[in-house]
């Protein structure tokens, strides 16, 4: 199976992008973790994007905070899906992130999650490799199954309590 890389703008971002790492964990699927800036590190971003494909990943997630053009960077030199996470870094709350992650031109899609939604990128993620892995499809249709249980069983307890 593909590998997923989980590529953030700094380790001040580990706390949140953690969680993409964790629901990879959970399904089984194979994933490599890196600081890469955009900005302070731009060459090393290019020697990562350019090589991804041939070393094995199908699914790209980036994460940054403020002026978050890593996502971006890294869809340009990629034919591989980014996944962005727009992260909260600022006096901005994570708008500044999401705009910049999320406003790409034509023919460069970035996938934006939520601020701070390494979760979301991370099941996404899976999704996409699940498309081509019919065995990653019948975890993930199992995860959704039990989610939806979960929630019906908090709707019933909620119901025979505050029915009346
Ligand atoms: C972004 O700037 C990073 O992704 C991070 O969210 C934010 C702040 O970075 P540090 O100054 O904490 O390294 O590039």
């Amino acid at each position: 199976m593909k590998k997923v890389a989980i590529i953030m703008g700094s380790d001040s971002d580990l706390p949140i992008v953690k969680k993409a790492a964790e629901v990879l964990k959970d399904f089984g699927v194979s994933c490599e973790m890196r600081v890469l800036s955009a900005h302070r590190c731009a060459a090393d971003v290019t020697a990562f994007a350019t090589k991804a494909e041939e070393n094995g990943f199908g699914v790209i997630i980036a994460a940054a905070g403020k002026a978050a053009h890593l996502a971006g960077a890294i869809a340009g030199q990629t034919p591989l899906p980014v996944i962005g996470i727009p992260i909260k870094a600022s006096a901005l709350e994570g708008i500044d992130a999401l705009l910049s992650t999320v406003q790409m031109p034509a023919g460069v899609p970035v996938a934006t999650v939520a601020i701070d939604g390494a979760a979301n990128a991370a099941y996404l993620a899976v999704q996409i490799l699940a498309v081509g892995d019919d065995e990653l499809m019948a975890k993930m249709k199992d995860y959704r199954a039990k989610q939806t249980a979960k929630v019906l069983e908090a709707d019933k307890k909620v119901r025979e309590e505050y029915s009346f």
